[in-house]
């Protein structure tokens, strides 16, 4: 069975970075993978992907030697099951308020004694080729699970939720964040700071690690600096609109003007 050493690298103190995949497409997952990045984290909450559709893109990242977690599309066991039976190493769960439901999701995606996960010999016990009495340990110690902070409903509960054993991240998601504080859409670290400030308080207390998506890359270095450790840059489609962007503005700008902004 594939391993990582993600969640080591967080236990160390380390950053980690990702990107998330929104197009569906494992020649993205490839070359992101490629580039150095940490992990991808296929966006099936947001992107068009399905459980049959990520079986190539974890396979491309896998090969490629990027970690490959699932945002899923919600919070069902049978829905973290599959991504995680397709050989996901992690998911991420979008909108995790209680402490209840954070329960509930460790549940779904651990195996007995730590959860309630349902056994089958699937392509992540290698199609049984990995021992099932050696694959639950190793299953359980690899499979990273991280819950999204992006609802103010949560911030009562930071505490309790940090300190469920399986849940290894806090990963606040600034925009559906900002939109439940009643003002869509202001992500920047000043609007968003008192919660980042209550899940990093929270994480440190509990001996976990903290997460963030931001589009940029100079705010993800900022955050990094905080002490946030695992770090979403991104999405395949906003580095291509925003490459395709460049070189129609460079390429429509009459040649005088760039001239003498690069004199
Ligand atoms: C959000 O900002 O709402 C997110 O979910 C980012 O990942
Ligand atoms: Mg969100």
């Amino acid at each position: 069975m594939k391993q990582n050493d993600l969640k080591e690298r967080l236990a160390r103190g380390e950053t980690v970075f990702g990107m998330f995949l929104n197009t569906g497409d494992p020649i993205l997952a490839e070359i992101a993978a490629l580039s150095g990045l940490d992990m991808i984290v296929i966006d099936s909450e947001h992107g068009p992907t399905g459980v049959l559709e990520n079986l190539p893109l974890i396979q491309a990242a896998e090969l490629r030697g990027a970690v490959p977690i699932v945002r899923v599309p919600n919070k069902q066991s049978d829905t973290i099951l599959k991504m995680l039976d397709i050989g996901a190493h992690g998911i991420l769960v979008p909108r995790v308020n209680t402490p209840e439901e954070a329960r509930q999701v460790v549940k779904a995606a651990r195996y007995f004694p730590e959860g309630e996960r349902g056994v089958a010999s699937a392509r992540a016990s290698d199609y049984g080729f990995t021992r099932l009495t050696d694959y639950f340990g190793l299953a359980n110690h690899r499979n990273l699970i991280a819950v999204q902070c992006e609802d103010v409903a949560c911030l009562p509960h930071l505490d309790e939720i940090a300190s469920i054993d399986g849940i290894d991240v806090i990963f606040i998601g600034p925009y559906d964040l900002s939109s439940t504080m009643g003002a869509p859409g202001q992500v920047s670290y000043e609007a968003i700071q008192d919660t980042v400030a209550a899940v990093l308080e929270a994480v440190h207390r509990h001996g976990k690690a903290a997460g963030i998506f931001t589009k940029d890359p100079a705010e993800a270095r900022f955050y990094a600096q905080l002490g946030i450790q695992f770090i979403i840059v991104g999405t395949d489609i906003q580095t291509f609109a925003g490459t395709c962007r460049n070189l129609v503005h460079v390429l429509r700008t009459p040649s005088s003007e760039t001239d003498s902004k690069e004199a």
